[in-house]
């Protein structure tokens, strides 16, 4: 297909989209390909340039997704970069990651998507992804399209050279961004080892490397935040992968924030949810918003929480974000 031809159609796919209309197989099929040229060249450590906004896990509300758009400005006049976790949960998985993935197909300077621990074969297949592809599709296929396409994802971005992105926190084999950028991360997330932390780890109040409740990746402390940071000449790491009340959260003497833009997540825990503008001087602004008329579910009580490891270990529940 000629790229022009492509283009058009890209469009149709969009606008299709955001009415909550799914793309056929097909479509996604081709989606994926072209979405898998842009992503193989992109480095473990993408660069984006500020004026831009992050967003954090969005988990399948679609709803707010398009919320996002509305309160933060349009593509292209406006750059976003999400820290993943873009299926499960919510019950619009489909549309959520067929949308972000035609965004980033159209744009591919204005929107940066990493890749976050729900962007995995074994994970979509505990919480709603593959089983809504099922459902939407009548097979796996577009499940499969997608979940091969997440290989490709970056895993994590800076910008400006200064503030660091990631889905989950650091690990601790890591010590430099050039460490990062030498992993090979063309492959399924595995349940240990550097990517795995980086899409796992959450920081915590308590000094030094800890266990997971989660049973992946580790806990850090604020030193090990300062040290890394430090050592990086970065003034910040901002990351998703949790849960909290007011969509944004402040720790480690502010040298790490976590932004979670999934509101009222699960349809059930009435939080709110934020993005986080940068400015062209890296100035950051919030901004907060609640779930979106239509966001709500008459389904409720059919959705699951409680947490499964995905590879079989029974473990503790956990209360936050899977
Ligand atoms: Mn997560």
């Amino acid at each position: 297909m000629a790229e022009s031809k492509f283009m058009e159609e890209l469009d149709q796919w969009i606008k299709q989209l955001q009415e909550c209309k799914l793309l056929t197989e097909k479509q996604v099929q081709t989606l994926c390909e072209k979405a898998k040229e842009i992503l193989m060249k992109e480095s473990n450590v993408h660069e984006v340039s500020c004026p831009v906004t992050v967003c954090g896990d969005v988990h399948g509300q679609f709803q707010d997704l398009l919320k996002i758009f509305t309160l933060g400005g349009k593509l292209p006049d406006k750059s976003y970069l999400f820290m993943g976790d873009y299926v499960d949960r919510g019950l619009n998985s489909v549309e959520t990651v067929t949308f972000l993935i035609s965004l980033k197909v159209h744009y591919p300077e204005f929107i940066t998507l990493l890749r976050g621990n729900h962007e995995s074969r074994d994970v979509t297949q505990v919480y709603g992804f593959y089983d809504e592809c099922q459902k939407k599709y009548g097979n796996a296929n577009v499940w499969k399209y997608f979940t091969d396409l997440f290989d490709y994802l970056p895993i994590t971005a800076l910008v400006d050279s200064q503030i660091f992105c990631v889905h989950g926190g650091l690990s601790p084999s890591i010590d430099t961004l050039d460490h990062i950028r030498a992993l090979d991360r063309f492959k399924e997330i595995s349940m240990n080892g550097p990517i795995c932390d980086l899409l796992w780890s959450d920081p915590v109040d308590v000094g030094g490397w800890g266990p997971s409740p989660r049973g992946a990746g580790h806990t850090f402390g604020p030193e090990i935040s300062e040290i890394f940071n430090q050592a990086n000449g970065l003034k910040l790491i901002s990351r998703g992968h949790q849960l909290v009340e007011e969509g944004y959260f402040w720790c480690h003497n502010e040298k790490v924030v976590t932004v979670f833009s999934a509101p009222n997540y699960c349809y059930r825990f009435g939080n709110r949810a934020a993005i986080m503008e940068l400015d062209d001087s890296l100035k950051h602004t919030f901004l907060q918003y609640d779930q979106a008329p239509g966001g709500k579910c008459p389904e409720i009580s059919l959705l699951p929480y409680s947490y499964r490891q995905p590879w079989g270990k029974p473990r503790q529940l956990f209360f936050d974000d899977w």
